[in-house]
């Protein structure tokens, strides 16, 4: 795992349906993530915000809400993320809503090409984020970045990293899932998404869930981590701006993030929907980044 990392805030709520995910850098500094990361051995850089249009706040137009503010949001956020890749360092977006996995996701592919990359994405979420113009229910476009890095979508957005799709659905896997709207959910069955939905981590447990979920990785995989931390559950972390009841405990989200760990194969992380606005004395900030120290190799006395 690579030992350089570059801290890249993008406060903006512009693809999300409550106001707040734009506070979401300043909580995880707030919350210390630099300095606890430089207590890991780990050199860190903090090349501070992105600077994108303000959120207007308006209704959905054609099914999308904020389109051309959330292609721009998107674009500063793929070059950002390509630099530091480029660079040999390893980008940890700090957002801001969901709808920005779409231009980090584009741009950690576009490396993967450029290095001839096997690349991998984890999204942990309680959402598939799976919608279309057509099937979604909000207009939001946090709910489509992985309709649109698998093709579906406006060509402004699936193109930003370059070809279209900027994925295969066969590099994705999604842990933690509670929450798919009925025609996304068909559509999620269409395209053949590997889920792991909190149904098959009740049933089968979170270990066996992420040895399926990071199996077929090796040397030259790229593992891409894109955390929605609505994927924990709302008692844990409550600032979020879409909690769904029955996500994973604190337990089972430290296993999921120590088994990532142990692959050694992270090269990309992005951090998303925190919502200080909606939080209780900053605790789901800190919870974030509690976990983001286990996906750095922090261990309990058990393992070195
Ligand atoms: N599925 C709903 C919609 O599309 C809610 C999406 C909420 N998404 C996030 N990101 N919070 O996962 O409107
Ligand atoms: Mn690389
Ligand atoms: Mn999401
Ligand atoms: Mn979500």
């Amino acid at each position: 795992m690579l030992n350089k990392v570059t801290l890249i805030g993008a406060p903006t709520d512009i693809g999300a349906g409550a106001r707040g995910a734009s506070m979401g850098p300043e909580a995880l500094r707030v919350a210390n993530i630099g300095p606890i990361l430089q207590g890991h051995g780990i050199e860190v850089q903090d090349r501070g915000n992105l600077n994108g249009p303000p959120n207007p706040w308006l209704p959905p137009d054609q099914g999308y809400r904020h389109l051309a503010e959330v292609v721009t949001w998107n674009q500063l956020v793929h070059d950002a993320v390509y630099t530091e890749l480029s660079g040999g360092r390893m980008p940890i977006l700090l957002g801001g809503d969901h709808c920005l996995g779409l231009g980090s996701i584009s741009a950690v592919a576009r490396h993967c090409r450029d290095a001839g990359k096997k690349l991998r994405v984890l999204w942990l979420d309680a959402h598939a984020d799976f919608n279309t113009s057509d099937l979604t229910p909000s207009g939001n476009i946090h709910g489509m970045p992985v309709a649109c890095l698998c093709g579906y979508g406006p060509t402004e957005l699936t193109s930003i990293g370059g070809q279209v799709p900027a994925i295969s659905p066969k590099w994705l896997r999604q842990i933690g899932i509670r929450s798919v709207d009925a025609g996304e959910k068909k559509f999620v069955h269409e395209v053949g998404l590997e889920v792991y939905d909190m149904r098959y981590i009740d049933e089968m447990g979170m270990r066996h869930t992420m040895e399926l979920a990071l199996a077929t990785m090796d040397a030259n995989t790229h593992l891409h981590v894109s955390f929605d931390v609505d994927f924990l559950d709302p008692d844990l972390a409550p600032g979020v701006g879409t909690t769904i009841p029955g996500g994973p405990t604190y337990r089972e989200a430290q296993l999921c993030m120590e088994m990532i760990a142990d692959t050694g194969r992270m090269g990309s992380l992005d951090v998303m929907e925190l919502n200080p606005a909606l939080d209780v004395r900053n605790k789901t900030a800190e919870i974030a980044v509690d976990l983001i120290e286990s996906l750095f190799g922090k261990s309990t006395l058990m393992r070195k």
